[in-house]
């Protein structure tokens, strides 16, 4: 049985009763909420698949596992099951979309050879539904990046290949944010690195700069088109050194003024990105969060309301970081119902922002006052706030599921459309 919007009025006023005892404004939170856009990524609707029909393979270091029926196959399945994981989540949001999901009508359009044109329907698609949308060149699962080196690689006909190929991406961002209004960000990432230990760690740095300022000469309105780049620490066989680490494109951030995108995945396993936001925004004008979850390596599981979410939130709004941070979300598991999958961990995401915004303001008064006893105290007594009726109003507020209630409407489309796949 569905929650009744009875029970949920219910218990939304006793905890709307209680958070306005500790000074918290429920209403302003959900209001506040509600304007926070979430970038969804396309890929975990087909397992990072794209829609070339190059018989390519999943390459660069990044790897799904399970074969759960129903994948989307088309790019009408996939904006089927993307409109059918929208109505799940609460809130209106943005469509991160990579390069090898344009549609190129059957024939074989080379990376360098990509323009707006292969991305209309996508684009018309999210302008019918008020929505922004986000870009990747994809620059692995090709031949050019066969040997696991694409901007940084030793040849420079290869490289040229891939700069061309982020020069065309960028053009379609640029292209996209002006049909729809809103910037879009290309955020590029790349899989250059080793397997075993190289000797000249340099030198593909020294490329991969040279190739970047190529990438990035021509100048576009930040109206339209915000530029990113994504730094990582190791990838499958490229575990002992990975050309843009984290090092590089910070400090390449920070002397291009470019976004700077922190995938939650791409550090020491017990390195969080919370603690980079407040350091990191001091010196680049904005971040891109891959808002993903590791099991003891990037393994990029669904996004769970764990720790290392509530704490990258909770920096987000503590500090009043959410303007010039860009949340999307990079996970890609093809074990369970791929649909439910960007459902939990999108509503997952936007619990952690939530409960970040319904924070007493005891914890910073504790802080404050130097009673360090008391800030670890209303840490831990506030986890048990009822904050889970005001997420149940908002989502009916938003005309979507309460938790509980929404994987009714999974299971019916899987039953109606993905199990006839
Ligand atoms: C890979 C990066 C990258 C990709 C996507 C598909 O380790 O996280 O962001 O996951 O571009
Ligand atoms: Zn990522």
């Amino acid at each position: 049985m569905p929650k009744s919007s009875k029970s949920i009025a219910k218990s939304y006023a006793v905890a709307q009763a209680r958070f306005a005892e500790l000074g918290v404004d429920t209403k302003a939170a959900m209001r506040a909420l509600s304007r926070i856009r979430i970038s969804l990524h396309c890929w975990q609707g087909d397992d990072v698949g794209g829609f070339e029909k190059s018989g390519e393979g999943l390459s660069g270091g990044i790897a799904v596992t399970g074969n759960y029926p129903g994948r989307a196959r088309t790019p009408d399945e996939l904006r089927a099951d993307l409109d059918k994981a929208l109505s799940l989540i609460p809130g209106k949001h943005r469509l991160n979309l990579h390069a090898f999901y344009g549609e190129f009508g059957g024939k074989k359009v080379e990376r360098n050879e990509i323009r707006p044109k292969h991305f209309k329907g996508w684009i018309d698609w999210a302008k019918s539904k008020g929505m922004g949308m986000d870009f990747n060149p994809t620059c692995f699962a090709h031949p050019m990046s066969a040997d696991g080196f694409t901007l940084s690689h030793p040849k420079k006909a290869v490289r040229d290949f891939w700069v061309e190929h982020c020069i065309a991406s960028r053009e379609i961002g640029a292209a996209m944010g002006k049909a729809l209004g809103t910037p879009t960000v290309t955020n590029v990432w790349i899989p250059d690195g080793f397997k075993d230990t190289p000797v000249d760690r340099l030198s593909p740095r020294l490329r991969l700069e040279e190739s970047l300022d190529r990438i990035f000469a021509k100048k576009l309105s930040p109206k339209h088109h915000l530029d990113a780049v994504e730094c990582k620490l190791f990838g499958i066989g490229s575990e002992s050194y990975v050309v843009g680490s984290h090092e590089f494109y910070m400090g390449y951030a920070v002397k291009n003024q470019k976004v700077l995108c922190l995938d939650a995945g791409h550090f020491h396993p017990t390195e969080g990105i919370a603690d980079k936001l407040s350091s990191a925004l001091m010196f680049v004008p904005e971040v891109l969060l891959h808002v993903s979850r590791g099991v003891r390596w990037d393994s990029d599981h669904v996004v769970v309301l764990d720790d290392a979410l509530q704490s990258i939130a909770n920096e987000l709004v503590r500090n009043k970081l959410l303007s010039r941070t860009h949340i999307g979300l990079d996970f890609f598991d093809a074990s369970i119902n791929r649909i439910a999958a960007w459902a939990i961990g999108t509503r997952s995401t936007l619990k952690s922002l939530l409960v970040a915004l319904l924070e007493p303001p005891a914890l910073r008064d504790a802080e404050k006052a130097g009673d360090l006893t008391a800030r670890l105290a209303w840490m831990e007594d506030s986890k048990t706030l009822p904050w889970g009726a005001v997420w149940d109003a908002y989502c009916e507020s938003q005309n979507v599921p309460a938790d509980g209630d929404w994987l009714a409407e999974v299971k019916r489309y899987e039953s109606a459309v993905l199990s006839k796949r």
